[in-house]
Parts: structure tokens; sequence; C-alpha cells
């Protein structure tokens, strides 16, 4: 027995007998039986029919590409894309590399766990190509084990600032392999103390090792790097960026780092950004810096990919100038086509931080002539930290349909990181992780479907949120069907459910400060952060308009005229663009009080259905999955009632305005 669940590879015992004949032999083109991806595919393919159908196939290997050098570029979707065809006496599965097979595996996987007709499901062959190059997860893990936004216990890279591999690792691997993840960053982005050192000696064997158990996923080892490295570990005065001192010993650093960790794929900054070093303090640019790095680790065809989270968190509460929603425009858009071919930029999918319900950031849509990646986060911060449940697909789905106007086709989110719309060399997607080493990974099992549809989702970006869910829940829980449907009822529903008990309209925050879990309408309201409500008797919100602090003209039109009037805004975000009266009538006929109270009410009402129809599951899911989300149930439920009777409770006092309705308000 395993001390931690298989989730979805632990290919459970299926229906047996269904359609078999085909899943008997499989003819595998694309790569040879040397190729260790290939080996893993094909031990993964033995091991899960074995268990699931109690197959035993023969393999037989067709034609053979050239293994063509690691890469992180455009390129890299041709060689992952696979097709899987039926034959007379088998499967075929036909790519340019080992990837390509283990993908195409797993697809198979998947249909047989899902318990698919073999025969319908491939009946006119099926091709994928990966919608984004990069499919990237990001963990916050630090070197003591902790996890910075972790909620699923403690890391398991490290213990006591050492780095384990065990089992745990490779089922990790083929975890989020199986599920299209192709390069990982490790480390946390606030790279400190112990994981400073992760570019020395110290742990060169470790990541060494590392970096090849991913590789044979086809998944690249990337880390998060301290940008004052040469002045923390060099023993140097200076990070300036166009210091010859600073750049000789990046270029000796970077040669033993490539030669030590072959695997590497590149490394990940935050500069500049919450107490973390950059080169401002050198007045030089975010480009110079990321620059910099990037023309040395070119050498190695490798890439800098440099996060947009650049604002300040020492703003005065008093000052209604300074907006941070601005900052990562202000900051990165100037110096559009200044970054070289192997910079990435790392854009968080809203201006602020992961709120329940955010505007796009102006920065995908802006920058037309630099490559761009996104980054969401699965890890719950500020959506339920794992206890709640909120299925983050749906809004992933927007966020990438969203159409920013920046050319005449091609022009959404979608569009831009999948590199179609600048032919960008480099592009995809990262999501800030929701792993740790509690037994079921992601604390609540439900959580597991964010991950797994993170993966899913960057994979292929036309799969639906229902679709992901219900395969997540066939693979991971029960195939029965009203489970499934039960289940799925549950997910496709809660993000919106947790913003409506949560803060309203877009303005988001109205969180415990530092823990980010829980209501405090004004935690801060007075602080030095940047997130602001700004309510007061007569109304709330922040004017984000020409007459405001601008943002809202950082769109391209006509997004720059929809969100500047709020008669067009879209309601559910009205709020983050502008500052209105209590009695402002939305779209939906209601005032902004009025909807304030109904949602509030509405989410708890709702996220107790959703606690109802959990109950109804007992029995009928292992015990282990019940007794789990029955107690994340339970804290769900007093969370959203503290934030439904607090945020209720502090409108009505503000406002003096009642409810229409005449509940209960405090
Ligand atoms: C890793 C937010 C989080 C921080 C996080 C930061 C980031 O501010 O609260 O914990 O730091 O985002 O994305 O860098």
């Amino acid at each position: 027995m395993k001390n931690y669940a298989e989730l979805w590879i632990g290919y459970g015992e299926r229906q047996t007998g269904r359609d078999c004949i085909n899943l008997r032999k499989f003819y595998l083109s694309g790569a040879g039986e040397s190729d260790k991806i290939v080996k893993n595919a094909v031990r993964e393919l033995k091991t899960g029919l074995k268990a699931m159908l109690d197959i035993d196939p023969g393999i037989v290997f067709g034609s053979c590409a050239e293994t063509a050098p690691v890469n992180n570029g455009r390129d890299i979707q041709d060689r992952e894309e696979y097709t899987v065809s039926l034959c007379d006496d088998g499967m075929a599965i036909d790519a340019k590399s080992g990837a390509g097979i283990l993908y195409g595996v797993f697809d198979v996987l998947r249909s047989v766990s899902c318990e698919k007709d073999i025969k319908e499901a491939y009946a006119s062959g099926k091709t994928v190509r990966p919608s984004n190059p990069l499919r990237m997860l990001n963990h916050w893990d630090n070197m003591d084990g902790s996890i910075e936004r972790g909620y699923s216990g403690e890391s398991f890279f490290y213990v006591n600032d050492e780095i384990v591999i065990d089992e745990r690792t490779v089922d990790y691997a083929r975890m989020i392999a199986s599920v299209g993840i192709n390069a990982v960053v490790i480390n946390n982005v606030n790279v400190k103390q112990a994981a400073s050192y992760m570019i020395t000696d110290r742990y060169f064997d470790k990541l060494s090792e590392l970096g090849e158990i991913f590789a044979g996923y086809g998944i690249r080892l990337f880390l998060s790097l301290n940008y004052a490295s040469t002045i923390e570990i060099g023993g140097l005065d200076s990070a300036d960026p166009l210091d010859e001192k600073v750049i000789a010993w990046w270029k000796t650093k970077m040669a033993e780092v490539f030669e030590r960790i072959p695997t590497l794929g590149g490394f990940l900054v935050k500069a500049d950004s919450e107490g973390r070093p950059g080169p401002f303090t050198y007045g030089r640019t975010q480009a110079d810096g990321a620059n910099m790095l990037a023309d040395i680790a070119k050498e190695y065809n490798a890439i800098i990919i440099w996060r947009c989270f650049v604002y300040n968190c020492k703003q005065d509460w008093r000052d209604r100038k300074t907006d941070r929603a601005r900052a990562g425009y202000d900051n990165f858009m100037p110096m559009d086509g200044d970054y070289h071919d192997n910079v990435i930029l790392q854009i968080k999918n809203g201006p602020m931080d992961f709120q329940i319900r955010e505007p796009i950031s102006p920065l995908l849509g802006g920058l037309k002539k630099t490559n761009q990646m996104l980054e969401v986060q699965i890890a719950q911060e500020y959506t339920g930290h794992q206890i709640d449940v909120c299925y983050l697909i749906p809004e992933f789905k927007e966020i990438l349909g969203f159409k920013t106007y920046c050319s005449d086709d091609k022009d959404t989110v979608a569009d831009i990181i999948s590199g179609d719309t600048f032919e960008s060399r480099y592009s995809g997607i990262a999501a800030v992780t929701n792993t740790g080493n509690d037994f079921n990974w992601t604390g609540n099992y439900l959580a597991g479907a964010n991950l797994f549809g993170f993966g899913r989702l960057a994979f292929d970006t036309d799969l639906s949120s229902e679709e992901i869910a219900e395969e997540f829940v066939r693979m991971t829980i029960s195939q029965d069907e009203a489970v499934v449907r039960t289940i799925v009822d549950i997910l496709l529903p809660s993000r919106e459910i947790y913003e409506r008990y949560t803060s309203p309209l877009g303005i988001g925050w109205m969180v415990t400060p530092a823990t980010h879990y829980g209501c405090s309408v004004d935690g801060y309201e007075y602080d030095r952060w940047g997130t602001y409500h700004r309510a007061d008797h007569l109304g709330i919100g922040v004017d984000r308009t020409d007459k405001g602090t601008g943002y809202a003209l950082l769109y391209n039109e006509p997004n720059a005229s929809v969100y500047n009037d709020p008669d067009k805004c879209p309601d559910e975000l009205v709020l983050f663009f502008h500052h209105l009266p209590y009695t402002h009538k939305l779209h939906s006929g209601k005032t902004v009080i009025q909807h304030i109270y109904d949602t509030h009410f509405e989410g708890y009402e709702e996220a107790q259905q959703l606690a109802e129809k959990w109950k109804s599951l007992k029995g009928k899911v292992s015990d282990e999955i019940f007794e789990n989300v029955s107690e994340r149930f339970e804290r769900q439920l007093s969370n959203a009632r503290e934030w439904c009777d607090q945020v209720n409770s502090y409108f009505f006092r503000k406002s003096g305005i009642p409810d229409e309705k005449g509940r209960q308000i405090y």
C-alpha cells in the first residue's frame, strides 16, 4: 500500500470484456523502444490495462523519428501531437516523439478508465495537438518543507532543506504527465535561504536525478532563481544587470548549472516584487534584467520566464492616484519588443492577484512583440484554501475565451498564449499548483479536479468544463452514473457560488489579512497593499475610469469604452471599474445594495445545497473520500455563513438601506 492516493492513475478494475480486441496489440511509431519516454509509456500501458481489464497487450514498434534536442519552443507542439487509430488486430499510436506516444497512451488509458467504447472513441482516428507549447506547474514549495499558499500539507519535494526523491516523485511525474503537463518549476518564486543554493554543488546531484525522472515523462525541470544570486551566493556587491562582473559571474554559473543539470529548461524569476531584489535597485528596467540572464541561458537552449507581478506593495491607502491594477502594464508595456527572444513574460490572469473575479490583465492583448505566458492559480489562496469547493476550470475557460481585440482574428487569450496570434517563439500557460504531501495530494479530494483540469485544459483548450469534471470523477472517484452526475453538479457551479458569498461585483479582497481565508471586509482597507474597496455610506468601488485612475483605458477598443462606462460595464466587474452609489441599478435590474444582499443569502444557501448533495453520496463513494469532503463542507458552511452575515451587515450598517426582502441582517 502506498501512503498516498493514486487518484486518476490508480487504474482500478473496470468492466471487462468490452471491445477488448483492439486493446490487445499496440503499434507505436514515432520513437523507438530505447527512448526512455517510450519505455515509460509502454510500462504505463501495460500496468493500466492489466489492472483495469486484465489484458497484457503486445507492443509492436513502427517507424522511428529522429530525436530532436530539448527545446521549449513552438515546434514542441508538433512533436507532442499524437494520433490514435484502430487497426484490425489492435490500435496504432502515431507521433513524432516519445512524448507524443506517451500522450497517446494516456489518451487510451483515459478512455478505458472512463469506460468509453473503444471502437467508437477511435473509430475515425483521433489526433490531438497540444493547444499550448508550455504547460507548466509552478510550485511555491520552500526547502524547509513549508509551502507558500499551500493547503495540502507539506512539500513532497523537500524535507529540512534536502531534496527528497522517492516513489511519490515518480508517481507525481506520471500523474501530471497523464494530463499533459510538460514543465514544472519545483521551488517557490520567493527564492530565499537554502533555495538560493539550488544552483550550487549542494543540490546538483539531486536536481540532475529529478530532472532525469521528469524527462522520462516529457516534463522539463525549471528552477526559480534568486535575482540577487551574485550577491547572496556569489560574494559580489552588485546584481546590476549591466555590470560586467555580474554578467561574468552568471556566465560561469550557468555553464556549471547546465553541465550538472542537463535536462534543465531554464528559470523563473520574480524580481522587484514584494521585497524580492531586482534590476530596479540599479536604475535598470525589467527588460535589462531578463535579457541579461536570457542571453547567457540561450547558449544552453534555455529560457527565462520573467514574472510581471511587479507593483508597489507599500502604498498609502490615502493615496487615490496610485492604482495597483495599473502596475503590471505600466512596468512592462513600455518595453514591448525589447525582451529578447528566449524571454517569456509570465502574466497573472488579472491585474491584481487571483481574486475570484477580475478583469483580464491588459498586458494580454497589449503586448504584441513579446513572448507571453498566462499564470493562473489552482492553489486556492483567495478561493477557499481547498476547504471550500471551488472548481476553477469554468473561470479559466472564461479567461482563455476573452477577446482582447489585439488583432483582426486570433485575438483571444487562448490564441495569444498558444503562440498563434503573434507567432511567438515561446508561450504557454502556468498554474501555481495546489499539491502537497497530504494523502490525497490536494487537501480536499474535490480540489484534485483543479489539478487534473488545469492539465487537461492546458493541453486542449477546447475541452469543456463539464467534460473535464466528468473525466475527473470517473477516473478518480466513481463510475456510477448517479454519483458522477451528483459530483459534476457540485463542481460546475461551485466557483459562482463561492463568488456569491464572498466579495461582490468584481471588487475582490475583503479577506482576512495574511491568511486570505475568511471574511474581513476592511481587513486590507487601511493597509499598504493597494487593495481597496473604498466603501462609504453612499457607495462602493474604485474609480478606474478616465476620471479616476485611467486603468479602464489600458484595454483595446471596444473593451476600454465598455469598461469605462458604468452602463456598459458587465455587472460582475462593475465595482472593479467604478465607484457607484448603493442605489445604482445594475443590468440585472437590481440595485447594487440589493445585489449584495441577494447574492450573499443565495450563495450561503447554495453552499448548503452543495453540502446536502454531497451527503447523499454516503456509502456510494469510498469512506475515505466521503469523510474528507464532508469535513471540508462543514468548514465551508461556517465560512460561507460568516461571509454572508458579515458582508450584509457591513453594507447595511454603511448604507442604512434595508433588504427589500426583510431577511435577517445583524
Ligand atoms: C509567492 C501573492 C501571494 C504571495 C505570492 C505572490 C506572488 O501576493 O499572497 O504569497 O508569493 O502573490 O505571486 O508572487
